[in-house]
């Protein structure tokens, strides 16, 4: 007799994980083979996974992870290259940037949205904290990403505003809501759904201490239809496994303007002739996208040839 069950993966915690089977729920721990043969990954199993479970011993065992249809992942720690998987099984991932307090992170944002091109999940950019925004850095942001192809949702947790077009991309899909923390992923959730009640960062200044009020991702279902997971707060995202030859392919705008780079395999960063640099000195590509795509091409391949002297400056939309 088969006493294995289909389970889906509602958190994922240190030792042990929360799981999900025709509406029961119950604790379960990866068996000792799934961290066999990880090669260079960290974890087995990952919030959003499918897993087959037996029913024996308590806690209940994970046998199998079943084949994923995506995964989100990035490098562990600074102290440990392999890839960590974020979320597994997703249809989509909602970035949430805040206009301030703390101040929107190009850099965070782009390295995310890379990481989302890459593997193949569809990004939408929240911009959360309308109320707290300087005039003009809403329309400045929305316009680079714009040209970025990322479709960017204002909102208002606090007051409400944006919440209804959230909703609309939220419905019927999974969706992982993503980004730094104190941005207000939580604070949004619950404004969508009461019921929810969960924790959100109380102090007006706790986002200077670094400190995360969601500590584990967690897999909620949406009254109105989909599934949403709430994440812990992202600090620093470092790529995992990324070609050199992909990654600027994961800057879609600048796609308008390599064609025109004198050398075939241009990387952009110090090539005479490069159309990119001239689209990003001319003002016709932002310099933060630029900064980003830069960045990563040097963690990705620290021996590359350095930057010309004159490259654009970066720092502009960087006030977190
Ligand atoms: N002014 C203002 N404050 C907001 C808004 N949205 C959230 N906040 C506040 O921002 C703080 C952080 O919100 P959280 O929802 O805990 O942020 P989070 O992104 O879930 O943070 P982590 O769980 O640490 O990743 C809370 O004090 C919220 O009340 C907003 O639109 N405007
Ligand atoms: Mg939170
Ligand atoms: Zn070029």
């Amino acid at each position: 007799m088969d006493n294995t069950r289909e389970a889906r993966v509602i958190r994922v915690e240190a030792k042990v994980c929360l799981v999900e089977a025709d509406g029961e729920r119950f604790l379960a721990t990866p068996r000792g083979q799934l961290f066999e043969g990880l090669a260079g990954t960290k974890n087995p199993v990952a919030v959003g996974d499918r897993v087959r479970v037996s029913l024996h011993g308590d806690p209940v065992a994970i046998e199998e992870v079943l084949p994923r249809s995506n995964h989100l992942s990035r490098v562990a720690s600074s102290h440990d290259p392999r890839e960590q998987v974020l979320v597994a099984n997703v249809d989509q991932l909602v970035l949430v940037g805040s206009l301030s307090r703390p101040g929107f992170s190009s850099n965070r944002t782009d390295r995310i949205l890379a990481a989302c091109a890459w593997h193949e999940i569809p990004a939408v950019l929240v911009l959360n904290k309308t109320d707290l925004a300087r005039d003009g850095d809403l329309d400045a942001i929305r316009d680079t990403y714009a040209a970025a192809q990322v479709r960017v949702l204002p909102t208002c947790a606090t007051e409400g505003h944006g919440l209804e077009a959230l909703a609309d991309t939220l419905k019927d899909k999974v969706t992982v809501l993503y980004g730094a923390s104190g941005a207000g992923k939580s604070t949004l959730l619950n404004a969508l759904q009461p019921g929810l009640n969960l924790k959100v960062g109380k102090t007006s200044k706790y986002w200077k201490s670094g400190k995360h009020t969601t500590t584990f991702s967690e897999l909620h279902a949406l009254d109105m239809g989909g599934f949403v997971i709430d994440t812990p707060g992202v600090r620093v995202f470092r790529l995992h496994d990324i070609s050199r030859a992909a990654l600027p392919d994961l800057f879609p705008e600048f796609s308008a303007f390599e064609s025109n780079c004198r050398y075939q395999d241009c990387s952009h960063n110090h090539e005479p002739g490069c159309a990119v640099w001239d689209a990003v000195d001319s003002g016709a590509l932002p310099p933060t996208r630029y900064a980003s795509y830069l960045e990563l091409l040097e963690e990705i391949d620290p021996d590359a040839a350095p930057p010309l002297p004159d490259a654009p400056a970066p720092d502009a939309q960087e006030n977190g």
